[in-house]
C-alpha cells in the first residue's frame, strides 16, 4: 500500500509494534529444550492478547500463529511438537499479523548459543545487507537499487542471496504490491519507489545455493546444503527518511 496519511501510519505502527513484541519475546524465550509449537503458543497467546490476528494462519491458512525454520529450513517453517531447538542452531523467526486491517511482517535469523562461527556470519551479513538496501530505499529511486545492495554485501563477503525468495510490499494485506523486492540486480525491474509505499524489505543471505525448494509438508522452503539468514521489516518509505514500523 501507499500510506497516505496519519490513521494508516499509526495503523501501521499499532501492528508493528505488536508484530516486532511478538518477535522478540519469541527470541528470548528460544533456549536449548524447547520445542517449535512451543514458541507458536506463545505468539498466539500474544496475538490474542493484543486483539491482533496471525497472517500466515489468517491468510494463507498456515498450521501455525508463526514460521519457525531450523537450519536447512529458510522459511515457512511449521512449528511442531517434535521439533526440540538445540543449542548451535540456525533459527529463523518470522512473525507477520493484522490489526484493524492493516499489517506488518518482521524476522530475524539467530544462532542459539554457541554455534558455528559461519552461522554467525550469515546472520550479521544479512543485517548488513538490510542496511545498505534500506539506504537504496528512498521514494523516486529505482526498485532494483535495493537488490543490487543486498547481493553487493553478500558477495563482499564471501556470500550469495536468494533469488527465489524475495521482500514484498504489504499494508492491507500481507503480500501485495510491489510483489517483488528481489535479492539481486535485474535490469527489468524499472519501479520507481513512490512516497508512502510500504514493504517488508528481508534480504536473505546463503553461504552457497540461491535457490530454495518446497518440501513435502507443502510449505516449508528448504536447501540441499546451504545455510541461509533472513533479516526482515516492514518500513514505510517517505522522503524524510524510511519509518521502520517493526522494530
Ligand atoms: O513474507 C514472508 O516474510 C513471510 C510469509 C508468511 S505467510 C506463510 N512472513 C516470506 C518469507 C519467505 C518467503 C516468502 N515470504
Ligand atoms: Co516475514
Ligand atoms: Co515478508
Amino acid at each position: 500500500m501507499v500510506a497516505k496519511n496519519k490513521e494508516d501510519v499509526n495503523g501501521l505502527k499499532v501492528i508493528g509494534e505488536i508484530c516486532g513484541a511478538i518477535r522478540d519475546e519469541l527470541v528470548h524465550c528460544t533456549k536449548p529444550g524447547i520445542t517449535t509449537k512451543e514458541l507458536d503458543e506463545i505468539a498466539g497467546e500474544l496475538f490474542e492478547k493484543a486483539g491482533a490476528q496471525s497472517a500466515p494462519k489468517g491468510e494463507y491458512n498456515f498450521p501455525g500463529y508463526t514460521c519457525i525454520s531450523i537450519n536447512k529450513e529458510v522459511a515457512h517453517g511449521v512449528p511442531k511438537r517434535k521439533r526440540t531447538i538445540q543449542e548451535g542452531d540456525l533459527v529463523n523467526i518470522d512473525v507477520s499479523g493484522s490489526k484493524n486491517g492493516y499489517f506488518a511482517d518482521t524476522g530475524i535469523s539467530f544462532v542459539v548459543g554457541e554455534g558455528e562461527a559461519t552461522l554467525q556470519k550469515i546472520c550479521d551479513v544479512a543485517k548488513e545487507a538490510f542496511d545498505a538496501g534500506l539506504k537504496k530505499a528512498k521514494p523516486g529511486s529505482n526498485k532494483s537499487a535495493i537488490g543490487k545492495a543486498v547481493h553487493h554485501v553478500a558477495k563482499q563477503n564471501g556470500l550469495t542471496v536468494i533469488k527465489n525468495l524475495t521482500g514484498h510490499g504489504i499494508g492491507r494485506s500481507i503480500h501485495e504490491e510491489p510483489t517483488h523486492i528481489f535479492n539481486y540486480f535485474t535490469r527489468w525491474d524499472d519501479e520507481i519507489l513512490k512516497d508512502g509505499m510500504v514493504i517488508a524489505f528481508e534480504p536473505m543471505i546463503s553461504t552457497l545455493e540461491e535457490e530454495v525448494f518446497q518440501s513435502e509438508d507443502g510449505w516449508t522452503c528448504l536447501t540441499d546444503k546451504s545455510f541461509v539468514a533472513q533479516y526482515e521489516h516492514t518500513v514505510i518509505l517517505t522522503k524524510e527518511g524510511p519509518i521502520i514500523i517493526t522494530l
